[in-house]
């Protein structure tokens, strides 16, 4: 049991702490203590032995310390979970050209601009820094790379719900946001869970191209665009080339049906901003142009494009190529 005074300074700690994080540039902050998600565990590790996880054997790496981070840091006791908005409107979309023989290929929205991991791993390190000199204890900030379930805590520290489509939704900016924590030995407030859902709708399992979404919740990896596109190897299975939906990098059709996305806000981060990254869309001869990795590298030097690396871009351009290709004749045959 906590007396009154304890109680106050604890309040007082985390609403400085989210001050902080918020005059830091972050859209939206929550606190929940270093627990374990349990139940988002179990689905996880359900997840993982259906084989839903394709080649990203990563996350087969000790799967229990992402949903349970005392395993790791045993005097954890808070995690601060934090959200950055990166919507921005396509900018092209209302005149679109209708040149056929120009082929391009649509980006993920989260991949406009310059990557989203250095613009918040530097908010990130000067967050645990101001709280280093409150005595606080911090491990390593995450973004995205760190073994964590970072949607679950997301959930739990109340920053918004998971809905059918997987993405956490929060009720200012949908789901357009990047996830990011600090797991501290700060004993700080608690937020409650956040308590939205989904209702009867099913718009995102309907829309995916692939049948991904097999389950509501629940994403097969292998039959994701976004997998297919950026973390895997391989080729892209002939069964999937033709379902792309020009889509050339990620995937973005089950957020983009989303009511909770009806208005997106405009991000203030400009990092995001097309002018500093691949943009909206990229013509596919302006990959055949790369003669080689250098050139690529030096195209995409900030951009998350480099993640699906140049043979994966080339890659994924045959592929739109060829379907585009086979679209035309299946065309041209039935107008003879
Ligand atoms: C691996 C991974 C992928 C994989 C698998 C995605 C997936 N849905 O599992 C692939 C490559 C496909 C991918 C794609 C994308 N990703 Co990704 N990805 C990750 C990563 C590294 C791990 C996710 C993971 O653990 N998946 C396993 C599943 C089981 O966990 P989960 O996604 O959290 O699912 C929850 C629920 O679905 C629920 N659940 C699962 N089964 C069941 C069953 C029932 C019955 C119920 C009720 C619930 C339930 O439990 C889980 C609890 O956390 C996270 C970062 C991280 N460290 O968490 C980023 C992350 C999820 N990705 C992100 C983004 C932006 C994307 C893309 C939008 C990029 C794009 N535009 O192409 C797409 C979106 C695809 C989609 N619909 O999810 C963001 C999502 C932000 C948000 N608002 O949710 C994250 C959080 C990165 C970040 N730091 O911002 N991603
Ligand atoms: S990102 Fe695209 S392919 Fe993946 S689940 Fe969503 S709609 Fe389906
Ligand atoms: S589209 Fe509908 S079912 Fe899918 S996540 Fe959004 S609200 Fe939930």
């Amino acid at each position: 049991m906590r007396c009154a005074a304890q109680s106050k300074i604890i309040k007082n700690l985390t609403q400085e702490i989210k001050a902080i994080a918020r005059d830091l540039g972050f859209h939206a902050v929550g606190i929940t203590s270093a627990e374990p998600v349990v139940e988002a565990g179990k689905h996880f590790n359900q997840w993982l032995s259906d084989g839903f996880s394709g080649e990203m054997s990563y996350l087969k790496k000790s799967p229990e310390i992402r949903f349970d981070p005392k395993r790791r840091f045993p005097e954890a006791k808070s995690v601060i979970a934090l959200a950055l908005n990166y919507y921005q409107d396509n900018p092209s979309s209302e005149n679109q050209k209708n040149d056929s023989e120009v082929l391009e290929g649509k980006i993920a929205r989260y991949a406009w601009g310059e990557d989203y991991h250095r613009i918040i791993e530097n908010k990130l390190e000067q967050l645990i820094q101001a709280i280093t000199e409150r005595k606080g204890r911090c491990w390593k900030g995450y973004v995205d790379h760190g073994p964590l379930l970072e949607r679950a805590f997301a959930e739990r520290a109340g920053l918004g719900f998971i809905g059918k489509n997987t993405h956490l939704i929060t009720p200012e900016f949908g789901s357009w946001v990047f996830l990011a924590e600090v797991i501290t030995d700060l004993v700080l407030e608690e937020d409650l869970p956040a308590t939205g859902q989904c209702g009867t709708c099913k718009r995102c399992i309907e829309a995916c191209p692939t049948d991904a979404l097999n389950e509501p919740y629940r994403l097969d990896a292998r039959r994701c665009i976004s997998y297919l596109t950026i973390e895997n190897k391989g080729e892209i299975p002939e069964t999937f080339t033709s379902k792309m939906e020009n889509m050339l990098f990620g995937c973005d059709i089950c957020q983009e049906v989303c009511p909770f996305n009806g208005i997106g806000v405009q991000t203030d981060v400009p990092g995001f901003s097309i002018t500093r990254g691949a943009g909206p869309s990229l013509k596919l001869d302006e990959i055949d142009a790369l003669s080689d990795n250098a050139a690529f590298k030096q195209r995409f030097s900030k951009s998350p494009l480099l993640r699906a690396k140049y043979s994966g871009l080339v890659r994924n351009a045959d592929a739109l190529r060829v379907h585009n290709k086979t679209l035309k004749d299946t065309i041209k045959n039935e107008t003879l």
